[in-house]
């Protein structure tokens, strides 16, 4: 019988001590009263809502942060950027690889677009992975590269049209030359038909194959600037005797006009 009564004593002591926890958790929760009940949609505190509530106290911020508005000196209300969940079970599908903590970008990304296989990310960035990047810089799945020396100005938006990668934004130079506003990436050297091994514009004509003999008999001249364009045939190896004898065959036989890049 003496067991029984300090066992019921035990439980009813238990119950006391767990009702007084569950008085104390409301009287603080009663004592703090979020913010985001006394703001409005637009993100203003309303502070007519505070006052028909009848509270006097503090105000809990967490998951939000105060701004001043630089207009009217208004303080406005946010969900702060850091109140996401930390342990989100979805987070494991992000893949940091492409730009990890160091030595990603080193500014915001304001467009993206795929070109020529590679992701092509611009902004306002200078740096990406270990190259100067001028706010442009190419992804290729393992490491970042410039695309030349890239625009003087802030890049915001990238499309590509007619398989040319084309930018806009609020520079004036692109690869070092006047490009206001708008700019092209040609990636290939090579234009059009194969051929013009001297880069003067014209495909297959004499002097390229002037070009061409004097590169391979004497060693001169050098067709290595692009090499689709020197490798006239096509069969991948560029500047060759093969590539010669198409040459001949284009210029003085009227040979088949030599393949496209
Ligand atoms: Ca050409
Ligand atoms: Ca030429
Ligand atoms: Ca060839």
């Amino acid at each position: 019988m003496k067991t029984l009564t300090i066992l019921v004593f035990s439980a009813s002591l238990l119950l006391s001590i767990s009702s007084l926890a569950a008085d104390s958790t409301d009287d603080l929760a009663a004592e703090k009263r979020s913010i985001e009940e006394f703001v409005s949609p637009d993100g203003r505190i309303d502070i007519e809502a505070v006052r028909k509530s009848g509270y006097q106290g503090t105000l809990d911020l967490d998951g939000f942060d105060v701004l001043i508005d630089p207009k009217t000196g208004e303080p406005l209300v946010q969900v702060s950027a850091s109140s996401a969940s930390p342990s989100d079970p979805d987070d494991i599908y992000w893949d940091n690889s492409i730009s990890p903590t160091f030595p990603g970008v080193s500014g915001a990304v304001l467009a993206l677009v795929v070109h020529d296989s590679n992701l092509i990310a611009a902004g306002i960035l200078t740096v990406a992975g270990s190259v100067t990047a001028n706010r442009i810089a190419s992804w290729d799945g393992t490491s970042w590269s410039a695309l030349g020396t890239g625009m003087n100005s802030t890049v915001y938006a990238l499309t590509v049209y007619n398989n040319q990668l084309i930018a806009g934004g609020q520079f004036t130079t692109a690869g070092g030359k006047v490009s206001a506003y708008l700019a092209q990436w040609t990636k290939s050297c090579c234009v059009g038909n194969r051929g013009d091994l001297n880069g003067d514009g014209d495909d297959a004509n004499i002097l390229d194959l002037t070009f061409l003999v004097d590169f391979i008999f004497r060693g001169s001249g050098d067709p290595g600037g692009c090499p689709n364009e020197s490798d006239v045939n096509g069969d991948g190896n560029p500047a060759n005797i093969l590539d010669l004898t198409y040459l001949v065959d284009v210029i003085f036989r009227g040979g088949p006009v030599p393949p496209g890049c």
